[in-house]
């Protein structure tokens, strides 16, 4: 049994499954959600039930924020911000940026200290291997709760700035929202030919694989800012790119994903670039 005791607000999937790695690893968890009876199988687990958000927050340890947004941790902080004060508040809400920082700077007001963190995980993956957590505002508040963090995943720990976290964590879902619109037209591709999505599955699975070796070498020619590239260099991709989008089209496929590819390559070769390498896109997107 752990002496530190933990409040979490918020039992929708992923606050359900942190409350119940947390009573697996011997936490006493207060747990509170707006609806009532989303915690009885956490009360059955050992959970403590508040009945009203007032007697969650009445005890001491952390507590943990797992709502839908940023404006449902304003509903529900809001009116209670006093009693707050002193406390350490933990926002594993899905916010962006700037609303973490928000966030952060109304806690400040309110004698509040704030840790904003960022899931890399689906609620199944909660306590296993492969979840990860990206912190990020007061190092002590991190540094003070870290073995349960720990429960839920590897916790990193990204700086004082609370918009930190969210911001590498927004980040990574736009490379992940890519990658799938990428499978979808591929598969969709393949699919005028009769080919299945499985199918399809099956070889691209390893192919992205392979090809996320090559994020090194792409990071390392936008981080000194020198383009200067031998092979795959922007005219060579801007031909493949027009081809594939033929393709697409006669395949009956929309090259809306590929077209926003395309037209970063375009602007660059039309720029004077086409003989730079392919992640000069990257100067396309910051502009
Ligand atoms: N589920 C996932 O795969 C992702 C993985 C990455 C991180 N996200 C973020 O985690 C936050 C919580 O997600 P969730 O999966 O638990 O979401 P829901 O199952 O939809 O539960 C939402 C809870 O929020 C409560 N809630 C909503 N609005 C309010 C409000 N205005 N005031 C108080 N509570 C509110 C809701 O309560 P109720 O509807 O049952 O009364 C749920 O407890 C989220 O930021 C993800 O982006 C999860």
């Amino acid at each position: 049994m752990q002496s530190t005791p933990v409040t979490i607000l918020g039992l929708g999937a992923m606050g359900r499954a942190l409350a119940t790695a947390a009573l697996d690893a011997g936490y006493p968890t207060t747990v509170w959600n707006r609806t009532p009876g989303r915690d009885t199988e956490l009360v059955a687990a050992g959970a403590i039930s508040a009945p009203a958000l007032a007697d969650a927050i009445a005890g001491t340890g952390p507590i943990l924020a797992v709502l839908l947004d940023h404006a449902s941790v304003h509903d529900t902080l809001d009116p209670v911000a006093d009693s707050l004060a002193g406390r350490q508040l933990i926002n594993l809400t899905s916010t962006a940026p700037d609303e973490a920082r928000e966030l952060g700077t109304w806690a400040a007001a309110h004698g509040i200290e704030y840790l904003d963190g960022g899931i890399m995980a689906i609620p199944e993956m909660i306590g296993t291997l492969g979840s990860s957590i990206l912190y990020s505002g007061p190092q002590e508040v991190f540094d003070d709760h870290r073995p349960l963090l720990e429960v839920f995943g590897v916790a990193e720990y990204f700086g004082t700035d609370p918009g930190l976290a969210s911001l590498y964590d927004f980040a990574l879902l736009s490379s992940m929202y890519i990658m799938f619109a990428g499978f979808a037209h591929g598969a969709a591709m393949v699919g005028s030919a009769g080919v299945s999505a499985q199918s399809f599955a099956a070889r691209a699975t390893p192919w992205l694989r392979a090809m996320t070796a090559s994020f090194t070498g792409q990071a390392r020619f936008i981080d000194s800012g020198d383009y200067t590239a031998a092979t795959q260099t922007m005219d060579f991709n801007k031909s493949a790119l027009d081809a594939i989008s033929r393709a697409s089209r006669a395949a009956g496929v929309s090259p809306t994903v590929l077209g926003s590819v395309k037209a970063l390559i375009d602007a660059q070769v039309a720029d004077g670039h086409g003989p730079e390498s392919f992640a000069r896109i990257f100067e396309g997107l910051r502009s």
